[in-house]
């Protein structure tokens, strides 16, 4: 109370001083306007040119254009008082200007992570705005196909990289006149279409975790199995110029989003796809028809291969383009242009070449893998092609990191799917695994569409980068007592078993429906305490893991229904590995028909597409798994022994 009153009368003298001063004030003045207070103007000024003394570099916006007049927009940065610099250029759909997004006058503050360790002042930044997004002219198509009977105009990325090739080297006068080539993903696409006919000016290329074969096992599909959760990325990059939005959730669990929604088409219609002219070319070629076909491009830069030297590059667990880079390179090895083609793939998720590599979920490296990558490998050998620069050590044919060793392993020849000797790991009785021939018998699951298997634990939200990035390596023992997952597993090891190259999944399989899904996950179990990293304990590591659709066991082009309780094989090369099981560890061999919301669901009764099945074609399955002399499931390993792998290796 008592100091509530002396804060009442403090208050009432400083009213009485206020109103005494403004009374003893002199006679009120109308202020004076003078004109430079007055705008009528804008505020924004029609051009804003920010002062860059203090820059380290310039940059740039031009339009470049290109052989049908259509102008590029294209951001580019130079250090100042370059002289004789090459450049580096990725052509991109996701903004150039936003490869540059910080407001700094130092060039490696300025640009974004991918970039930091280009920009010490050695190289000529270059990124470009892909026809049609963004800053550029020009109509949008989806990873355009190239000229050709899926694009019959006079333009694709193959021609608009060689017009910006052509007007840097004749432009840019700080340069050397040199140009590389770099970007993940769709980036990593452009890079792979600049390829098909190269400008001569486009010296050396890493295409890094590239989208290849949007049907076989990149972004869209796996073997005939559609990626619904990338739905978001058709509003994402096709609803607007710039960036569109992703689409709204009605609940925070993906899984309970897509299984209310019924069919990938019902989800997609509901949500406003039929006005996206992608959606309908996309979902009317469900099989692996011309449309594919033809824009596969493990096919064309086989078909078409440059002498432009080119690393490969991608993530062994990369959760988006796990097929491509690998896929090309094995294609133009085939074709026989392996010297200028290396393959490279790092204990990486998705482009994480761009980012930090210290680790991918629980799995932890001796260094920061990637850094350590860019600056010891990556940029050196663009320095060498760029600018003559001699190389410590020459890229090997392959380079794979070993995630059991943690090391890197230099092949100088790396074995082609095709080529490798196969070892097959059976299924066995009691859910045993093993290398002896299984004596007999099988195992059988309800396969219910309307409890599919997650692919992560639920609740899975739209939006989590983390858990997106690392679904892959997650703990598989979250599914390992449902009853729709056969897990086999080996007794505990008492030598290793090495794995390099790709394992095949070969599964003799009946179900009482018409059509089905084959998911086979190869896993290395733990011991059950790892006392030197506690955590780790049993747990349940996926090494290698892919999804079948079982209507194109006989053809990807020409679907066909599966006859009911008749045992079909369904054979399916597996993501590359280089893997080494240890003793104290198992193989662990899981087997299901679901992997949602990831994946659609197959309704398990033949429809013409999948992705427009009605609710009633949605059945429940029996599946039943073989493991008999003469219908024998295993995983085909392709095993090497220790001698194997040293005569392999590129010597240091
Ligand atoms: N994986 C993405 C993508 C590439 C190409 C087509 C569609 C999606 C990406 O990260 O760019």
């Amino acid at each position: 109370m008592k100091t509530a009153a002396r804060g009442l009368a403090l208050a009432s003298l400083a009213y009485v001083l206020s109103t005494a001063a403004f009374a003893a004030s002199p006679g009120q003045h109308t202020p004076q306007v003078t004109p430079d207070m007055i705008q009528t103007q804008s505020d924004i000024p029609a051009h804003w040119n920010q002062p860059q003394g203090n820059f380290n570099y310039i940059k740039r916006d031009v339009m470049i254009p290109m052989r049908d007049g259509v102008k590029l927009h294209t951001v580019i940065m130079i250090p100042k008082g370059a002289h004789n610099l090459p450049m580096l250029l990725e052509r991109t759909p996701y903004n150039a200007s936003g490869f540059a997004p910080n407001d700094s006058p130092h060039m490696a503050d300025a640009v974004w992570s991918g970039d930091k360790d280009w920009a010490d002042g050695s190289y000529i930044l270059v990124w470009q705005d892909v026809r049609g997004k963004y800053g550029s002219q020009g109509k949008y198509i989806m990873t355009r196909p190239p000229m050709g009977p899926l694009n019959p105009t006079k333009t694709d990325d193959t021609t608009d990289a060689w017009d910006t090739i052509d007007w840097l080297a004749k432009n840019i006068k700080q340069s050397n006149g040199k140009v590389g080539m770099i970007g993940s993903s769709y980036d990593g696409w452009t890079v792979a279409m600049a390829l098909l006919h190269p400008h001569p000016a486009l010296k050396v290329a890493a295409p890094e975790s590239p989208m290849i074969d949007g049907w076989m096992g990149d972004d869209w599909y796996h073997y005939g199995a559609l990626r619904q959760v990338n739905l978001d990325y058709f509003t994402g990059q096709m609803t607007a110029k710039g960036s569109g939005d992703g689409i709204p959730r009605e609940n925070y669990d993906d899984y309970t989003n897509f299984l209310q929604a019924g069919s990938a088409g019902a989800y997609a219609d509901a949500n406003g796809f039929k006005q996206l002219p992608w959606w309908n070319r996309f979902s009317a070629h469900p099989a692996y028809d011309a449309f594919w076909q033809l824009q596969a491009l493990d096919k064309l830069v086989a078909k078409h291969p440059s002498n432009v030297p080119t690393m490969w590059l991608q993530g062994l667990w990369d959760q988006e383009d796990i097929y491509g880079a690998v896929h090309a390179w094995e294609a133009l090895k085939e074709a026989g242009h392996g010297a200028n083609n290396h393959l490279v793939m790092g204990p990486w998720w998705h482009s994480q070449i761009n980012r930090d590599g210290w680790h991918i979920g629980p799995l932890k490296w001796p260094g920061n893998t990637t850094a350590e990558f860019r600056q010891n490998v990556i940029i050196p050998w663009f320095n060498h092609y760029l600018r003559g620069t001699p190389m410590a050590k020459p890229l090997p044919a392959a380079m794979i990191y070993n995630p059991t060793e943690k090391h890197w392993d230099r092949f100088a020849t790396w074995k082609v799917a095709g080529n490798q000797k196969l070892t097959p790991i059976y299924l066995q009785s009691h859910f045993g695994l093993g290398f002896e021939q299984p004596s007999g018998g099988s195992d059988s699951y309800v396969s219910d569409p309307a409890k599919p298997v997650p692919y992560l634990p639920r609740p899975i939200p739209a939006k989590n980068e983390d858990r997106w990035r690392t679904w892959l390596v997650h703990d598989q023992r979250f599914v390992e007592t449902r009853p729709d997952v056969l897990s086999y597993t080996t007794p505990v090891l008492t030598k290793t078993v090495r794995v390099t190259g790709a394992p095949v999944a070969d599964i003799f399989a009946r179900t009482t429906g018409t059509d089905g899904d084959f998911v086979v996950k190869l896993i290395d179990v733990y011991p059950g305490s790892v006392p030197t990293n506690p955590t780790m304990g049993g747990y349940e590591l996926p090494v290698s893991m892919d999804i079948f659709r079982g209507r194109y066991r006989k053809s990807f082009a020409h679907p066909s229904p599966i006859p009911a309780n008749t045992t079909q094989e369904y054979k399916f090369r597996l993501p590359t590995v280089n893997y080494e099981f240890k003793p104290g560890h198992r193989i662990m061999v899981q087997i299901q028909s679901t992997l949602f919301p990831l994946y659609d669901r197959n309704p398990q009764t033949y429809v013409k597409n999948i992705l427009f099945a009605k609710p009633a074609d949605y059945r429940k399955a029996t599946i039943t798994i073989e493991h008999n002399p003469s219908a024998h499931s295993a995983v085909l390993l392709p095993v090497v022994s220790r001698t194997e792998v040293s005569s392999l290796k590129a010597s240091d």
